[in-house]
Order: structure tokens, then C-alpha cells, then sequence
């Protein structure tokens, strides 16, 4: 028999052949170093600024392509085939591994919480805590790694960052005496008191199960039905009715851990606390058409800001403070009881007292490793501190670690680099899937001799985890709720009453549209009968809306028994706040003078903003780099417009744009250029021009108009522009002003 012809390999560089071999930099002999954008130098970034600083140790090593068995690789765009044209071989097993693993590369998006964003930062103790706590992370000046996660409840992954909805505030300490995680919200009380109803809450919210629509939406039937058949949901309802459900900027929330906390110190005596996180930038919010128009123009808004903001180097800070109250049998304040989780302290009760300050600044380097692999825990706790018996805080300690494991596939999950510990662990927990550890010795279990009785358990002077012995109270087993959480209505009442002319009239808005999006008359009739329960005028107001009668109460209109008849923390309007990572929309004209735009650019950036230069054109004007064409900007993405120029005010000179705008006469505004003036001035942004740019201004604006910037050039107009953006928003501009 004559053995089978070999068939010739194809010559290297030949048409249709194998691509020409790589020429091997070296020739090594152990493993590669890694490359420099490996060992965390990513000049990826959009701004080309500092990379984070490592990737993890068993990802992306040495130069080469290889298979995940490090088998380096000469091809990866074609498979093995019988024959050029021939079926493709079994056999090939790169092939197979690259597929194989890419066919899996999905895990299920969190039940809950699906859409975030998330960065590293530091945390640092002020001592303060002392008196009640023995956590060693709040002793003074003691820094501690963290990593802080902000999300969406309801919306799916994919969904826009701007939907009307309560926001997460996730963060991770990884502390010297193991993990602690503050799994908190944007807003202080809570849907439902009791966590055996979260998958109704929950069920209700998402889109309808027939069409799954709509997503990320609370404008809908089922959630409505929810909260109208559910009083003790009323409150957590009329905080995200208001503007705290379209937040601004992650950066720009307050965090509520919610529950009551039970803190030890030293001398083991217990105190119960109410975690804040106090943002330094203030808190603030879009307007719901801005939030609107966002959720087309840039669905991942805050996703964008907050990246942005900690890449130019704009830190996002937060003060993490504490209500304190004493640790009584009632656990109650004031009237107002602890373990209910739809109540709040009101400041002017309990003041809160900062304990140590937040920083965010890492972006993480890779989205799915650190952003969605984290597995928060609110039994994560470290010697100090310890939970209370909340019904809906001890529903989650359940909750988080049930879910994590089919979200991320089996019970090692705190291996991931993202969730390990930075204290040392040792914890006899072996094998399962995807078990990362090769565990030495023989006696995973205790007692042992084989191992030498390692590990050992800790002594009283070792600083371990401690229950601490609270009493628990008598009574008979029964599913029933404490008479004292009945009150569903005065502190929701409070919270109306607190609120601003101008925030009011957002709060109508929101109920208008929301309930004006249900298609059932009953259930609009059941939430005014809340509404009418909440407050009369809040409750006619929307009900002319609907076009639907205003009921009569059912309940007694008081505010709470005890406690202030407004709190002045609840309302977002008063004050100055810093101006960090805001954005600066320049409108300019490349065919005028624009000699001044340099140190302008500069000016912005010196004030920890970012100036986003908008022309006709990409390109550059005056050596500085046009951010945004007219096609590509849009009001919603500014928080204040400059206009140096009117680009088209004299449009037969003018390089030809987009002819659907439209062609303006002289003198006419460019309609563009028109929208964004528009806009900012709806949205009560401030607004400043010079040269050109104040015909521009003049012809879409109120001559004198609040918040109307009027100059010689650029840097005295922006001067002003700075001071009314420590408000935010020009208040005066909405109809019921402040
Ligand atoms: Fe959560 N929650 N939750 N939650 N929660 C989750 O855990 C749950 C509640 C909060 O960025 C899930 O890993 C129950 C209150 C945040 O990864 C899940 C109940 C507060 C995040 C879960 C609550 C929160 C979650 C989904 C009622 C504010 C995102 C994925 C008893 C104090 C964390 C996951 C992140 C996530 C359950 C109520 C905050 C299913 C059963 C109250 C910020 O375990």
C-alpha cells in the first residue's frame, strides 16, 4: 500500500494562504512578562487620561495569542477545514474553545439592581464613631479600600440610565477585620415593611408579563395596582415621585442605608444607628424632560458622568454619617419606631453626625470582572457592627447570597478578584464550582488534630465577629406585623409638606404622567384615595389632571405626632455647591474671532469642569478641539451653555450643514443652534453669551431673563455662569419659582 499524499502546505504570503508568521520579539524562557497595557497602563481611555493601575495577575499574560491551555496560536481568523472549500473539522479545537466559551459568556442579569455603574475609591475613619462603634475602619485617619456600585431597580441592563426609579448606592469595605458592605438606596424608607412581599413589589414594577412592556417604567398598570392596594407603600412612592427619582448625577445622591443598625463599642455598649452618605456636590436633579430626552440621547448618562467625572480628575465625594439612638426595649424615637423600614428620623430629631469621608477615584478597568461580578451582602458585617430585627432587613440577609449563587454560578463566588477579601480568610470552605484555591492540608474541619487544630478559632483579645447578646422579645410565633407600623400616612405628609413650591409642582407632574399612562380608572381612583389620604391640594391637583373627581380623606390630615411640621433636609433647593465635573457647552463660530477660546477652554478646566466646544463642524477651532458637531449635541448633555458664537447667523459664508435644519435668513438663528438656547432655558440652565453670541441669546430669550449671562468676552461671563451653577438650576425660571 503507498501511504496517503501529504497535501502541500500553501507558501506563506500566498493569496488565500495562511497570514505571513509574526516575527517573535523574543525568544523566552519562562512565562512572558505581561505587556504594558497589561500590567494596567490603558491608553484606551476616552480622554486618554492615567490608566487603573492592575489587572488581575491570571488574565492577558505574555505576547502572544494562545488557547486558555497557554498553547500559542499562529491563526485565529480561520478554522480547520478538509480542504480549502471542504466542511469544517471536529478536531479543531481552538475552534471549538473560542465558540465554546463565547456561547457562555452571558450570566443572568440581577434579578434586581440589573443596570449600574460602579468605581473604586478609599474611605477615611474621622475617629468620630468611637463612642459607639469599635469598627477599626472608622478609628481616625485609617484608610480602607472600597468599591461602590450605583444602580436602577427596576429597569433591566440595557436600560437607560434615566428612568424615574429609585437608585442603589452599593459599597464594599474591604477592612483589616473583613468586608462590611452598606447596601443602601437614594432614598430612606423603603416600599414594603415586611420582605416577604419584595418578589410582589418587585413583580408589579418590572413590564407586564404578556408584551414585557414597558421597560424600566413605573408608568404602568400593575405597579400602580400595587401601590394603591398597598398604603405602606405610599411614602417610599411620593419620594420617588419627586425629583429624587431622576437624579442628576450618582454623584450628586444621598445614600440611606434604611434599616436601623445595632453599633458595639469598645465596652460592648450597643447604640442604634440610620446610615447617611452626604454628598459634597449637593444633591440635584434632572428635570423629567431632560431625563426624557436623555433616555434617547445618551441612555447611559450617568454610566457617563460618573466615569467622566472621576477620569478628569473630579473625585466624587460623600460623608458617611450616623443618627444615633439609644439602644431601649422599644427601639423606637420619638414615636417614630426603628425597626420600620417606611419611616425616617427627621434631622431636626436626630442629627446626623459625619463619621468619615468617601472618595471616589478608580474607574474599574473592565466592566464585567468588577462592575457585575460584585456580590454585595448586607450580613457582610465586621466586629462593631450588627443588624436589628427589621422584617425587611432580615428577609435580605437571606436574599443576597441565594441569589448570587445562580447569578454567579456556584458557591466560590467571593473568590473573584472583586469580591475577595483584603483581610486574610481562612474558612474551611472548599470545593464546588469554579473553586479557585488549592487548599493545603488534610482537615478541613474542627476540631482537628491532623492539621495541627488549624486554623485556630479566635480568642477575646483577637478581634473577632461577635453576636452581639441582644434580648429577644417574647410573644408567639404569627405572621403579623407590629400595631406600631400602621401609620402609613404622616411621615408621606411630612415629606409633601416639606417640599418647595417648584418641587411640588414636579411631584404633580410625575403622579399626572405616571397615573395618566395606566389604562384601569379604578386604580387612578385608588391611588387619588391615597393621594386625598396624603394631602388635599396634592391630591386635587392631580386629580384635575386625570380629569377625575378629588375624593374626600379617610384619614385625619395630621403630620406626625411628634417631630417638626416640615424638615428642611428634605427639600433638594438652598445652598451653594461645588461645581466639579459639571460640563460647559461652548457654542462657537470657526469663521469669527476666536482668539479667546484657549484660555477659556483652560478657565473651565481650572474650575474642575469640562468644556464640550460645539461648531458646525468636527475638526478644531482656534487649536482646541471641537467635542460636539450641531448634529451631535444636545442641551440635555450640558449644565450651562456659553455662546461665543452664532454659527450660522450669516449662512451664505458658511460651510454647508445638515440642509434638513434648514436654511436661515440673516440675523436668523441657526435653528440648531436655536434648540439648544431652547432647551437650556426650559430646563432652567444658566445660559451666557458675547459677541455673535448675544443676538443669538437675545432672539430665543426674555430680554433679562433670569439666569441670562451678558458680557465682553468669555472668562467674565463664565465667572458668573460659576456662582449660578452652585445652585443647580435657575430657579426663578420655573413657573412656581423656588
Ligand atoms: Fe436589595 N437586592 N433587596 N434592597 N439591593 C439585591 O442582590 C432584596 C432592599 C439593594 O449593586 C439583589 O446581588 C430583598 C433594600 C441594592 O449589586 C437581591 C429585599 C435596599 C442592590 C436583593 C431588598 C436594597 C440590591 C439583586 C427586601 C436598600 C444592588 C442582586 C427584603 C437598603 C447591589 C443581588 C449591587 C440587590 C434582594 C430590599 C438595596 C435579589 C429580598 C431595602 C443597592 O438579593
Amino acid at each position: 500500500m503507498t501511504p496517503p499524499k501529504k497535501t502541500p502546505t500553501p507558501a506563506p504570503g500566498r493569496p488565500g494562504s495562511r497570514p505571513p508568521q509574526l516575527e517573535e520579539p523574543t525568544t523566552p524562557d519562562g512565562p512572558l512578562p505581561p505587556k504594558p497595557d497589561q500590567q494596567g497602563a490603558q491608553p484606551r481611555t476616552p480622554t486618554g487620561a492615567e490608566p487603573g493601575p492592575e489587572h488581575s495577575t491570571n488574565a492577558q499574560q505574555g505576547a502572544f495569542l494562545t488557547t486558555s491551555q497557554g498553547a500559542r496560536l499562529r491563526d485565529t481568523d480561520h478554522s480547520l477545514k478538509a480542504g480549502r472549500r471542504g466542511p469544517v473539522l471536529l478536531q479543531d479545537h481552538h475552534l471549538r474553545e473560542k465558540i465554546t466559551h463565547f456561547d457562555h459568556e452571558r450570566i443572568p442579569e440581577r434579578v434586581v439592581h440589573a443596570r449600574g455603574a460602579a468605581a473604586h475609591g478609599v474611605f477615611e475613619g474621622y475617629g468620630t464613631a468611637e463612642p459607639v462603634c469599635r469598627a477599626g475602619f472608622l478609628a481616625k485617619g485609617k484608610r480602607t479600600e472600597v468599591f461602590t456600585r450605583f444602580s436602577t431597580v427596576v429597569g433591566s441592563r440595557g436600560s437607560m440610565d434615566t428612568a424615574r426609579d429609585t437608585r442603589g448606592f452599593a459599597t464594599k469595605f474591604y477592612t483589616d477585620e473583613g468586608t462590611f458592605d452598606l447596601v443602601a438606596n437614594n432614598i430612606p424608607v423603603f416600599f414594603i415593611q415586611d420582605g416577604i412581599k419584595f418578589p410582589d413589589v418587585v413583580h408589579a414594577a418590572k413590564p407586564h408579563p404578556d408584551r414585557e412592556i414597558p421597560q424600566a417604567q413605573s408608568a404602568h398598570d400593575t405597579f400602580w395596582d400595587f401601590v394603591s392596594l398597598h398604603t405602606e407603600a405610599q411614602h417610599h412612592t411620593l419620594w420617588f415621585m419627586g425629583d429624587r427619582g431622576i437624579p442628576r448625577s450618582y454623584r450628586m445622591m444621598e445614600g440611606f442605608g434604611i434599616h436601623t443598625f445595632r453599633l458595639a463599642n469598645a465596652a460592648g455598649e450597643t447604640s442604634l444607628v440610620k446610615f447617611h452618605w452626604k454628598p459634597q456636590l449637593g444633591v440635584h436633579s434632572l428635570t423629567w424632560e431632560e431625563a426624557q430626552l436623555l433616555g434617547g440621547n445618551d441612555p447611559d448618562f450617568h454610566r457617563r458622568d460618573l466615569a467622566d467625572a472621576i477620569e478628569s480628575g473630579a473625585h466624587p465625594s460623600w460623608e458617611l454619617g450616623i443618627q444615633v439612638f439609644p439602644d431601649d426595649e422599644e427601639q423606637s424615637f420619638e414615636g417614630i419606631d426603628l425597626l420600620d423600614p417606611t419611616k425616617f428620623v427627621p434631622e431636626e430629631l436626630a442629627p446626623v453626625q459625619p463619621i468619615g469621608r468617601l472618595t471616589l477615584d478608580r474607574n474599574p478597568s473592565n466592566y464585567f470582572a468588577e462592575t457585575e461580578q460584585v456580590a454585595f451582602n448586607p450580613g457582610h458585617l465586621v466586629p462593631g457592627i450588627d443588624v436589628t430585627d427589621d422584617p425587611l432587613l432580615q428577609v435580605r440577609l437571606f436574599s443576597y447570597v441565594d441569589t448570587q449563587l445562580t447569578r454567579l454560578g456556584g458557591p466560590n463566588f467571593a473568590q473573584l478578584p472583586i469580591n475577595r477579601a483584603h483581610a486574610p480568610v481562612n474558612d474551611m470552605l472548599r470545593d464546588g464550582y469554579g473553586q479557585q484555591g488549592d487548599h493545603a492540608g488534610v482537615a478541613p474541619y474542627q476540631p482537628n488534630s491532623l492539621d495541627g487544630g488549624c486554623p485556630f478559632m479566635a480568642g477575646e483579645m483577637d478581634d473577632a465577629f461577635e453576636d452581639l447578646p441582644v434580648r429577644v422579645p417574647e410573644g408567639v410565633k404569627e405572621r403579623e406585623l407590629s400595631a406600631t407600623f400602621e401609620d402609613h400616612f404622616s411621615q408621606t405628609r411630612l415629606f409633601w409638606r416639606s417640599m418647595t413650591p417648584v418641587e411640588k409642582d414636579h411631584i404633580v407632574d410625575a403622579y399626572s404622567f405616571e397615573l395618566g399612562k395606566c389604562y384601569e380608572n379604578t386604580i387612578k381612583e385608588r391611588q387619588l384615595q391615597s393621594l386625598a389620604n396624603i394631602d388635599g391640594e396634592l391630591c386635587a391637583r392631580v386629580a384635575s389632571a386625570l380629569g377625575l373627581p378629588a375624593p374626600e380623606p379617610t384619614v385625619p390630615a395630621d403630620g406626625p405626632e411628634e417631630g417638626p411640621a416640615i424638615s428642611a433636609p428634605l427639600s433638594q433647593l438652598g445652598g451653594s455647591w461645588p461645581v466639579d465635573g459639571r460640563k460647559i457647552g461652548i457654542v462657537v463660530d470657526p469663521e469669527a474671532d476666536n482668539a479667546d477660546l484657549p484660555a477659556l477652554h483652560e478657565a473651565i478646566v481650572a474650575a474642575s469642569m469640562t468644556p464640550l466646544v460645539i461648531a458646525p463642524r468636527g475638526g478644531e477651532v482656534a487649536g482646541v478641539a471641537v467635542a460636539r458637531t450641531l448634529g451631535t449635541a444636545a442641551s440635555v448633555e450640558v449644565d450651562a451653555l456659553l455662546l461665543a458664537g452664532n454659527p450660522l447667523l450669516a449662512p451664505d459664508s458658511r460651510p454647508s450643514v445638515d440642509p434638513k435644519a434648514g436654511a436661515p435668513g440673516n440675523g436668523e438663528v441657526e435653528p440648531r443652534v436655536g434648540k439648544l438656547i431652547d432647551e437650556c432655558w426650559r430646563h432652567a440652565k444658566a445660559i451666557g453669551a458675547w459677541g455673535p453670541g448675544r443676538e443669538a441669546l437675545e432672539a430665543r430669550t426674555a430680554p433679562g431673563g433670569a439666569g441670562l449671562v451678558v458680557g465682553e468676552d468669555g472668562e467674565s461671563v463664565l465667572g458668573e455662569i460659576i456662582a449660578l451653577l452652585g445652585s443647580h438650576r435657575v430657579w426663578e425660571r420655573f413657573p412656581a419659582g423656588a
